[in-house]
């Protein structure tokens, strides 16, 4: 009985110290891919790389749902899940160990391998070494795993053993090297903490380069400047949006783990493609020294519901696309041109496809350099973006852009169409209520209803707001600053006691009102309505 009950604690024992060594064997070889992706380039980095494959692969609705879920947090959310699976993993090699220390390192092998795979089809990965960060880690896991678990390992009986000698072996054989086990534990997270500390200053000696190229740039001042946002563009109530959205506060809505961070003083541009006669390669330097302008630009996702937050207004400092392609020789289809699409590329392997039609048409579709009078922030796409008024985020706007392909549409689909969303898609009009919020219990009396309407590049022409089923009133139009921006819109509201719905509408000024009919923002923009139910107290 008690020999038995001593076998069984001791077996728990092992178990948990062969689960405990290949976490400890995960942790390092992660930390050992960090540290050499440092090296390589963040983005080759196994949790990094098979996040990106995973998010390319994810299909649109469910990538509609994780923003709707997580917002902003997606990309927390899913790299947190890459780690816990790779936890689940590093436990049950651990115990695996024990019994088959080859079949585990392999497994640890595999693992590496999948990590390499991944960082090797990333659409920006330019070299095999980006396997480098997987295989080196693996191979440290591996390792290490195949010596921790050794340690938990009764010694070898003697060959010829007597029967005698093979029963006190096997009473030794619960017995374990502790002291070999301890330092090679140690030694490992010792080792690992080190790698993980020294990877993050080897990265960030890196992004200060180009933090510093963003730091030391000054912006010349635009060629073209826009006039001053009108003051009576504010509707001055309590939770209206402002009507220039900071720069920290602008949403962000893309597909990369890791923000890159490009250098502006290598970063180079290059036009090419069907119908350019002249092809070119822009630095920065190239960029500044021609005319700017400076637009004041409301940019939409398309990932936006009705109501949501993903839309925001900016006042961006650039230089004219529809000139750059001109220089080209690129005419757009109505004049004769070969490409109808415009597919911008950027550093991350984004691919954005435009209609040439729309930057040629005297809009003022920008390459931009500028945003709210500093250089762009890196989330919001440092050293260029593209900026078209009217059209999708993910139609237009190209971040870290670094290369323009001319073509066709029948050529080629861009990142989001091979997933379902549409060809082409201008900004649908749409209206918000921003104030009073959701489930607010605002007081009987005057209340103020003020939000934002939107309809870039054909402006908005009246706003409406519904109580309950009451008859359509006019809300008050704040100023406009262009057609190119959001317009802000209020009407104080006599508000009685009891649950009400607050519905607003907008209409452009093509005269197109709002549509009610809701859906859903695949493939081309939510549609409907937005209310709010409020309680008046
Ligand atoms: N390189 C890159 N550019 C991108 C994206 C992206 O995922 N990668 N997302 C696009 C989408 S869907 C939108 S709505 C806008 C958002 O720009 P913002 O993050 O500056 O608000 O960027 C566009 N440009
Ligand atoms: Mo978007």
């Amino acid at each position: 009985m008690k020999p038995d009950g001593q076998g069984r604690g001791h077996r728990v024992l092992l178990g948990t110290l062969g689960a405990l060594s290949g976490l400890l064997a995960g942790v390092t070889a992660l930390s050992a891919a960090e540290l050499v992706a440092a090296w390589v380039r963040p983005q080759a980095s196994p949790v990094i790389a098979v996040g990106q494959a995973a998010i390319d692969r994810t299909p649109a609705a469910v990538k509609d749902w994780a923003i709707r879920q997580f917002g902003t947090d997606d990309k927390l959310v899913l790299q947190l899940g890459i780690l816990a699976v790779l936890v689940l993993f590093a436990l049950a090699l651990g115990v695996l160990a024990l019994r088959r220390r080859r079949i585990s390192a392999a497994g640890v092998a595999l693992i590496g391998a999948v990590g390499a795979m991944a960082a090797v089809s990333r659409p920006d990965s330019s070299s095999a070494v980006d396997a480098v960060p997987s295989l080196a880690g693996a191979l440290v896991g591996a390792l290490l795993l195949y010596l921790l678990s050794g340690r938990l390992r009764p010694p070898i009986p003697p060959a010829r053993a007597t029967p005698s000698a093979e029963r006190a072996d096997a009473g030794e054989a619960t017995g374990w090297d502790r002291r070999g086990f301890v330092i090679a534990a140690t030694a490992a997270a010792a080792a690992s903490a080190g790698a993980g500390a020294l990877g993050r200053s080897v990265g960030g000696a890196r992004g200060r380069d180009a933090a510093a190229s963003r730091e030391n740039l000054v912006l010349p001042a635009p060629a073209s400047p826009a006039a001053p946002v009108p003051k009576a563009a504010q509707v001055r109530a309590t939770g209206i949006s402002p009507f220039t959205t900071p720069n920290n506060a602008f949403y962000r809505v893309d597909t990369a783990l890791v923000v890159p961070r490009i250098n502006a003083r290598t970063w180079r541009l290059r036009i090419h493609g069907k119908g350019v006669t002249r092809p070119v390669t822009l630095s920065f330097a190239d960029l500044l020294r021609r005319d700017l302008v400076e637009r004041d630009i409301t940019l939409t996702c398309v990932s936006n519901e009705v109501g949501g937050p993903y839309v925001g207004n900016a006042r961006w400092t650039g230089v004219r696309l529809a000139d750059l392609l001109a220089e080209s020789g690129v005419r757009p289809p109505s004049r004769g041109g070969p490409a109808d699409q415009l597919v911008a590329r950027s550093e991350d392997g984004m691919t954005i496809g435009s209609p040439v039609e729309d930057v040629m048409d005297g809009r003022d579709a920008l390459l931009a350099v500028g945003m709210n009078g500093q250089p762009l922030p890196f989330e919001h796409g440092f050293p260029a973006r593209m900026v078209v008024p009217g059209l999708y985020g993910y139609v237009s706007a190209c971040k870290w852009i670094k290369d323009i392909e001319l073509t066709t549409f029948d050529a080629y689909d861009s990142y989001w169409v091979k997933r379902g969303w549409a060809r082409k898609a201008p900004i649908k009009t749409q209206s918000r209520i921003d104030t009073p919020k959701p489930f607010a219990r605002p007081k009987a009396g005057w209340v103020m209803v003020a939000g934002v309407a939107w309809a870039q590049h054909r402006g908005i022409d009246q706003v409406e707001v519904r109580v309950d089923d009451g008859p359509w009133q006019q809300a008050t139009l704040a100023a406009e600053d262009t057609r190119d921006t959001w317009r802000q819109w209020s009407l104080p509201w006599r508000a009685t006691k009891g649950g009400h719905t607050l519905t607003v509408r907008a209409t452009d000024r093509t005269g197109q009102t709002q549509t009610q009919h809701r859906t859903r923002t695949v493939p081309d923009g939510a549609s409907g309505w937005h209310s709010v139910v409020v309680t008046v107290e």
